[in-house]
C-alpha cells in the first residue's frame, strides 16, 4: 500500500501539469527595431527583435515594397534566446519595409509576426 502513494502523488502532479499546460501561452514578440510603424531618417544598421522568453527565430527577413527580400542570419536557431539580432549587410532604401520573422516559440509552438516601417527619402 504505501508504494502506491508516490505514484498517486506523481499521477496527480502530472495531471495538474497537463492541466495548466493549455494555460501558458506562447512567446511574445515585445519589442523590435524598427519598432512597428516607425519612420527612419536612414537604414537602420542593426534589426532586433526581443522577446518575452527564450525562442529560436528560424526566419528574420526584410522584404521591400517590391516583394524584394533580404534573408537575414539568426543566431537563436543555434542557442535559443529572448534576444535575436542581425546586421542590415547593406543600406536599405527609402520606402516602406516589411520585417517578417518567425520562431519556435518556449513551449515548442511556431509564432510568426511582421513589422512594418518607412525609410524617408534624403530631402
Ligand atoms: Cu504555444
Amino acid at each position: 500500500m504505501i508504494a502506491v502513494f508516490p505514484t498517486m502523488i506523481f499521477g496527480a502532479l502530472a495531471a495538474l501539469l497537463a492541466l495548466a499546460a493549455p494555460a501558458a501561452a506562447h512567446s511574445e514578440l515585445r519589442r523590435s527595431v524598427p519598432a512597428q510603424n516607425a519612420v527612419l531618417d536612414a537604414s537602420p544598421p542593426e534589426i532586433v527583435v526581443a522577446f518575452n522568453e527564450r525562442v529560436q527565430v528560424t526566419t528574420l527577413r526584410l522584404v521591400d515594397a517590391a516583394g524584394r527580400q533580404i534573408r537575414l542570419p539568426t543566431a537563436t536557431l543555434r542557442a535559443a534566446a529572448a534576444v535575436e539580432r542581425a546586421v542590415v549587410p547593406s543600406a536599405l532604401a527609402p520606402g516602406w519595409w516589411r520585417l517578417e520573422w518567425a520562431a519556435i516559440s518556449a513551449d515548442g509552438h511556431p509564432i510568426s509576426g511582421r513589422v512594418h516601417f518607412e525609410i524617408r527619402s534624403s530631402p
